[in-house]
């Protein structure tokens, strides 16, 4: 299986998360990626390839305009303002406030963050774009008919919405790469999130579509963030009514029950037929994730890879969470190794 990686997620360095009421160091760091391309490299995956460049025009089939532009922008507006902190969202358009951009910065982060832990740094958007092409050449790998790629993107992206950030997220390289698939001759596409958080983004992307199937597993949301999306009673709206599955499950979830809930999920996806499946492949599920609640060992993600390969269909794997940092390189590839038959 060819892994899409750039040293540019590097850029993307953050020194402060907001975490139980303090800065924290991110748990969303560089050396997340770099342990797993170490692991790609140690087991002999196969070959590690470049990301080429799309341009703009695929991000913003996705994305909104105006959205994406703040992104772009952001640090040097925050600069401007003199701050010497990173950019960090202190108020939002709660309930019964006008939705209307503002001009100023701090009401711009405001409007476009769906969350405050994630600060935007010197070199995020670099960072975000260049992940952004390597999801894009993983899934045009697809196109021209590779069985399978893995998009080792860094920052992840499943949190992001259509003209929202947070959670660690920028754009949504999952989407993105879905959409480009759906634009380049499938006419279907499933997206099987099997990070512990749910997908917000990508169901708020694709909730009106029948095109783009979303599977999500995930904390469930009255215990876990992203906490105000990602109940079982969401299946969709207008033509995509009966193509948002999600499957919530309680702190302490092990392996079986997980396993029990992806086979459901997965079947749900057979009946729709896709021409590619996109797997946003979070390891936050792992015994030992500092942030998360769910119970899978180290073997258990190779059970899986497989099960998701026995659906025989073109699959591109795009990197999402996942924090216990030393073993995320291992837990990883054992997905990709399970789905290979290794
Ligand atoms: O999948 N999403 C994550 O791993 C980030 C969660 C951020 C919680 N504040
Ligand atoms: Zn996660």
């Amino acid at each position: 299986m060819i892994t899409v990686y750039t040293e540019k997620h590097k850029l993307r360095d953050s020194k402060t998360e907001l975490f139980g009421g303090e800065l924290i160091h991110p748990h969303e760091r560089p050396s997340r990626a770099e342990y797993i391309i170490d692991r790609v490299r140690e087991v002999n995956l196969g070959e590690v390839r470049a990301p080429e460049d799309f341009g703009m025009e695929p991000i913003l089939r996705t994305h909104d305009a105006g959205f994406v532009g703040f992104l772009e922008t952001a640090w040097d507006d925050w600069a401007a303002e003199g701050y010497k902190g990173e950019a960090i969202a202190t108020c939002w358009p709660a309930r019964r406030m006008v939705h209307r951009v503002p001009n100023h910065v701090d009401g711009k982060l405001g409007y476009y963050a769906m969350a405050a832990e994630t600060s935007i740094s010197p070199g995020t958007w670099e960072a975000a774009l260049a992940t952004a092409q390597v999801a894009l050449t993983g899934a045009e790998l697809l196109r021209s008919g590779a069985g399978a790629a893995f998009a080792l993107c860094r920052p992840p992206g499943h949190h992001a919405a259509f003209d929202m950030f947070g959670g660690y997220c920028f754009m949504n390289n999952a989407s993105i790469a879905a959409q480009y698939l759906r634009d380049h001759n499938a006419a279907r596409v499933a997206i099987v999130d099997v990070d512990f958080h749910h997908g917000n983004g990508t169901q708020d992307i694709f909730y009106e579509r029948d095109d783009v199937v979303f599977v999500s597993l995930h904390g469930h949301p009255a215990d876990a963030f992203p906490h105000f999306l990602g109940y079982a009673d969401e299946t969709g709206t207008g033509n995509g009514i009966g193509h948002n599955y999600n499957y919530p499950m309680k702190p302490g979830t092990a392996f079986a029950e997980w396993r029990r809930a992806l086979l459901d999920g997965l079947a749900k996806v057979q009946t729709h037929s896709p021409d590619a499946i996109v797997v946003s492949l979070g390891v936050d599920t792992f015994e030992n994730d500092p942030i998360s609640f769910f119970k899978l060992k180290t073997d258990d993600y190779r059970t899986f890879g497989a099960d998701i390969a026995r659906l025989g269909v073109p699959t591109l794997f795009v990197m999402e969470g996942g924090y216990d940092v030393s073993e995320i390189g291992i837990n990883t590839v054992n997905v990709l190794q399970g789905f290979e038959g290794d």
